[in-house]
Formats: C-alpha cells, structure tokens, sequence
C-alpha cells in the first residue's frame, strides 16, 4: 500500500540551495519513495533557536512512498546524515533538516514521531511554499494557504532565485 507523504526541508548554512536540491534527489533514490510534488524556494527568516543565525532556505515536497511512517523518518535521518547534520543546539544553524509534515491521514504521538508534525500548522516556512506546490491542501481540515496567511513568520518570507 503507497501512501502520499509530505516533507519539508530546511538549510541555513553551507551551500544551502545545492543542499536541498540534492537532498530531494537522495530521497527519491530508493523506488519505495517516489516524487510528486516540489514547490518553490522560499528564503525565510530564522523561527526560535539562537539569536543572529543565518537565513534558511526552506520548500516542501509531496511524495508516494511504501515505507512504513517509522521507516520514512530513518529514510529522512539518513538523508540527512548524508549532508553532514551535526545536532548540536535545537533549532539551532543546521546544513538540513528534514521533517514529515503529513503522512497520509495519519494521526500518531510517538516519542519518535508525531503526525501531523506538531508545529507545521504555525510555521509559514512550511505552509506557504506547500500552498504554492498544492494550492487544494489542508492540515488539519484547515486550508494550508489560510494558515500561512496567519502564521506570525509570514512577513520573514520571500520567493529564492538561485544566484541570489
Ligand atoms: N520528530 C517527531 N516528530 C517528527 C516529524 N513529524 N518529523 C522527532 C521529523 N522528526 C520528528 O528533530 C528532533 C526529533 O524530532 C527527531 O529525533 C525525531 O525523532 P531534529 O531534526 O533532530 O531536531 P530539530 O529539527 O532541531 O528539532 P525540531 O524540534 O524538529 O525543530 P523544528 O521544529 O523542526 O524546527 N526557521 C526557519 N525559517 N526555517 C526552518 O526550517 N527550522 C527549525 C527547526 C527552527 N526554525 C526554523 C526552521
Ligand atoms: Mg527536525
């Protein structure tokens, strides 16, 4: 059974559009995760961690995947490893971060996994590139474009050209 996943990416140090481009590639490099979906690169202002931080690089895609919700956060951690994730200080500068936001309609709380992920539905570095991608989503029954537009990060939000 294939289930219809959306993930969410962010970069704030190193080379950050690079990074995200191949962390996409690496994800789909398994035919158990196949791509859907990508949205526009959004640069965004940092939310939390430490004070004077480097901007992100943030997008989301949407992927169809037959991993189990357990297996697609290896999958993800991997990735991650991949680009030389070093956790260090939470919500800190990171190289990438990869997060499930949804996995199909699947509701769970797990020390290792929550969906959907608990703090999607403020964050406009999430919700406004996935309304771009998918202007008909939800979260939580709500429209994901209603959302970005009331989330308190909106305004730190503009569209990424690479080259800039
Ligand atoms: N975990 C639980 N649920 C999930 C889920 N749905 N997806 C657990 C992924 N992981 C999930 O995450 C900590 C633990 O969360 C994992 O071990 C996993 O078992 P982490 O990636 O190790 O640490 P983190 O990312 O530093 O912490 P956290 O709490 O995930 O941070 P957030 O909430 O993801 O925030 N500002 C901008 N502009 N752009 C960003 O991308 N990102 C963050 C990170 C903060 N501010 C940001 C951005
Ligand atoms: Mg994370």
């Amino acid at each position: 059974m294939s289930v219809r996943a959306v993930l969410a990416l962010g970069s704030n140090l190193g080379e950050r559009s690079d990074t995200l481009s191949l962390a996409v590639a690496d994800l789909v490099d398994t035919p158990q995760v196949r791509l859907r979906e990508v949205s526009p690169v959004v640069q965004t202002k940092p939310v939390g961690g430490p004070a004077g931080q480097p901007d992100y690089l943030n997008m989301v895609v949407e992927v169809e995947t037959d991993l189990a919700p357990l297996e697609l956060l290896a999958h993800c951690q991997a990735v991650e490893h991949k680009h030389h994730r070093v956790r260090e200080v939470r919500w800190g500068p990171r190289t990438l971060d990869i997060d499930i936001i949804t996995y199909g309609d699947l509701v769970m709380e797990d020390e290792r996994l929550t969906l959907p992920h608990p703090r999607a539905a403020g964050r406009a570095f999430v919700l406004q590139p996935w309304a771009w991608m998918d202007p008909s989503a939800t979260l939580n029954g709500v429209p994901v474009g209603q959302l970005a537009a009331a989330a308190a990060d909106r305004d730190g939000l503009e569209p990424f050209e690479p080259g800039d």
